[in-house]
């Protein structure tokens, strides 16, 4: 039944395209809702509402929200209630299950967003305010395993939103196009450290692209929910990675976001990590207009990424902690962290790896989301090294 609607879904969003990039240069809002999307919608809701989904979507979506937001659209890109839902009405199991198709999504749409920002960044309300961007400086931050006890690698990365462009439901072939032709140049006057070479998807040889996955490089193919929200088409025109000479930092192009701005290395040095990520943003920000909004901060797809976009994460084992899973997930709560598999969001842990960062990205400076993780893991590891003396 899902799947049927699913397909039904894809093929729908086929229509919708075509239909949005047209209306993208056609005519500038007053949109109407095509009677087969609102039937679709009426249709997905109810199975939702059905359904043991345990989505913020589900949650937070009500009868009146949905009553109340079915026929709008926004003023330049005629995005519908149902770009913004369609993942998590064909994804069930999703955690969140909704994305902005454009900026102006997070205001026409936002008696469904505030509450779903809300209650995944941990109280970031509708009265609140991303503070003003401040990175501090990573030397604050300590080795959080200078023996190499426990952590693989750390990594972090943020979202951009190059201004002027809608988000990828809206995006046409000749947007990812133009999209990254602006990226390839402002990653190819990178110097320094950050040198590198820009590799686009298209062409790209198979043995190289799965050899890049493996190594936690490139982004995988084919999410499903992300495949469901629209953000898969054309692919892969437009998508590339850029990677510099000494493999420590990446900048991802139209993957879920425009651009995605990444720092990694073999062990626990966060400080290291996160100040080569402050200077490859600081970089790029010289040659590229970052699309910000006073009160949500950067703006990014999914509303999990808004605020400060920032992602810190360590691949850290923790045997004796992961063999009480309830007591992890207490602390994971009490840190305010997320867990993942080896392999990214919707992946298992692979030879006890978990990928472990800060969840919400909201609310606090850059300098404090950092701060949130370092924090978080210091006492994790302090948790496994007394489970294992105990
Ligand atoms: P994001 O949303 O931050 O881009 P994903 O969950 O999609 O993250 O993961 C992207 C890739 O980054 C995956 O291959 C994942 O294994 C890798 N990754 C995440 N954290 C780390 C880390 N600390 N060390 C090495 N690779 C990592
Ligand atoms: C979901 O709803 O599960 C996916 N669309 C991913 C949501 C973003 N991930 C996250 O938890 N940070």
């Amino acid at each position: 039944m899902l799947l049927n609607f699913k397909s039904l879904l894809e093929l729908r969003y086929l229509g919708l395209c075509t239909h949005l990039a047209i209306s993208r240069y056609a005519s500038k809002g007053g949109g109407k809702i095509d009677q087969e999307v609102l039937k679709q919608l009426e249709e997905g809701y109810k199975k939702l509402t059905e359904s043991n989904s345990k989505s913020l979507l589900k949650k937070h979506l009500t009868k009146e929200i949905f009553e109340k937001l079915k026929t709008q659209t926004t003023p330049s890109f005629n995005s519908t209630l149902m770009h913004c839902i369609s993942s998590g009405l064909c994804n069930h199991d999703s955690g969140m299950g909704v994305y902005a198709p454009d900026p102006e999504a997070y205001k026409v749409f936002a008696d469904l967003f505030d509450p779903l920002i809300e209650d995944y960044h941990k109280c970031f309300k509708k009265t609140d305010k991303q503070p003003a961007t401040k990175f501090g400086k990573g030397k604050d931050f300590e080795n959080l395993d200078p023996d190499g006890n426990f952590i693989v690698s750390t990594r972090v990365r943020c979202g951009r939103a190059v201004k002027g462009f809608p988000f990828n439901p809206c995006l046409t072939e000749q947007d990812y196009g133009e999209l990254e032709s602006k990226i390839c140049g402002a990653v190819m006057t990178l110097s320094g450290e950050y040198k590198g070479k820009y590799m686009p998807l298209t062409g790209m040889d198979k043995c190289v692209q799965e050899q890049l996955i493996a190594d936690h490089f490139l982004f995988k193919e084919g999410d499903r929910f992300l495949a469901a929200a629209g953000a898969s088409r054309y692919w892969p025109t437009g998508r590339g990675i850029f990677l510099n000479d000494t493999k420590n930092f990446l900048v991802w192009c139209n993957e879920e976001d425009h651009i995605r701005i990444i720092s990694m290395e073999k062990g626990g040095d966060l400080g290291k990590v996160y100040d080569r990520m402050v200077g490859g943003v600081e970089a790029l920000g010289k040659q590229l207009e970052f699309n910000r909004d006073e009160r949500l901060g950067f703006l990014t797809f999914c509303p999990t990424n808004l605020g400060t976009s920032i992602r810190a994460s360590v691949h850290i084992r923790l045997p004796s902690l992961m063999c009480q899973p309830e007591e992890m997930k207490k602390l994971a709560e009490k840190y305010r962290l997320q867990i993942r598999g080896t392999s990214g969001e919707h992946s298992e842990a692979k030879d006890g790896v978990h990928d472990i960062s800060n969840q919400r990205r909201m609310g606090l400076t850059e300098y404090e989301i950092i701060k949130e993780m370092h924090d978080g893991i210091k006492g994790l590891i302090e948790a496994e090294c007394k489970a294992r003396n105990s």
